[in-house]
């Protein structure tokens, strides 16, 4: 669903944003079957949690970057209802996908709890404007429904957390517990904030509680500063499936060169079709 105008409002005043219904009810089942291709589901999980002792290693364990297994999870990365919310926020067509992850977690597996702090801290080599300028906008799609047992992201409106410090990134535990927002929503729900925004994740805290998102962060194309992953150094077979089901826009996000960028040439036309499989380079010639 398109993202009201309503709720960029909020993002800009409050500094996030709860969108329900976001993902249409078919986008949402696909994405959840798919899920299974990557992580136990939970009665499986459940049933015998020391099958899965990787689990347990550390509270971001159930962390799978980007690319995945099916496109029915991968297109949520780029979803044109997402992209055009990142439009619209960050005032530019001009865009950088700069992180995508599939996250996992499973009540007791580790204890999830978090500090209360800021995304910048791992999202920019620097610090947010207070003017709001040079915004960087991260994203939860939630797979499965998130209520208070299951480890709502709890977040400090704006006004609450804009005269703390950017330094240091991480606030004492309980700090501020009295105006967080529990980021409650059913499975189909965007969640979006600034990465100048105060939040924590919080502990799953009800017996075989599980909690499945997906989070893409957008930020404006050329902040050089900005990041956390390197896309090349990611799965080259699940890029060589990805590429050639992406459209021109979509690839452009991930920062491939684009048609007319002097880059192409003869050679290497030639070889990246070679390397991609299937991917229609007419528009790059
Ligand atoms: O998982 C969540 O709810 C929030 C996680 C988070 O804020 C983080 O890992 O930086």
């Amino acid at each position: 669903m398109r993202v009201p105008d309503a709720a960029l409002d909020e993002l800009r005043e409050q500094g996030f944003t709860l969108v329900e219904g976001f993902l249409a009810p078919d986008e949402l089942k696909a994405a959840q079957q798919a899920l299974w291709l990557h992580f136990p589901k939970p009665e499986d999980y459940f049933a015998e949690p020391t099958k899965y002792p990787e689990y347990s290693t550390s509270q971001f364990a159930g962390v799978e970057e980007f690319p995945y297994r099916s496109w029915d999870l991968n297109h949520l990365a780029f979803h044109p209802d997402l992209v055009d919310a990142a439009e619209r926020f960050l005032v530019t067509s001009e865009l950088h996908l700069y992180k995508v992850e599939l996250w996992a977690k499973y009540a007791d597996a580790a204890n999830y709890e978090q500090p209360l702090h800021r995304d910048f801290g791992s999202h920019s080599l620097v610090v947010p404007r207070v003017d709001h300028r040079y915004q960087q906008l991260t994203t939860f799609i939630y797979l499965s429904d998130v209520e208070d047992d299951n480890g709502p992201t709890r977040i400090v409106p704006y006004e609450r957390g804009q005269d703390v410090p950017f330094t240091p990134l991480y606030l004492e535990f309980g700090a501020l517990a009295d105006v967080e927002f529990s980021a409650t929503g059913p499975a189909g729900s965007l969640l979006a904030y600034r990465t100048d925004i105060l939040h924590r994740g919080s502990n799953l805290v009800g017996a075989a509680q599980s909690r499945f998102s997906l989070l893409a962060d957008y930020q404006a194309r050329g902040t050089t500063w900005g990041g956390k992953m390197a896309w090349p150094k990611q799965a080259p077979e699940r890029w060589a499936k990805l590429m050639p089901q992406c459209t021109v826009r979509e690839r452009d996000l991930f920062g491939f060169p684009r048609p007319g960028d002097a880059y192409w040439n003869e050679q290497t036309l030639a070889d990246v079709a070679a390397r991609y499989p299937g991917i229609d380079m007419t528009p790059y010639r």
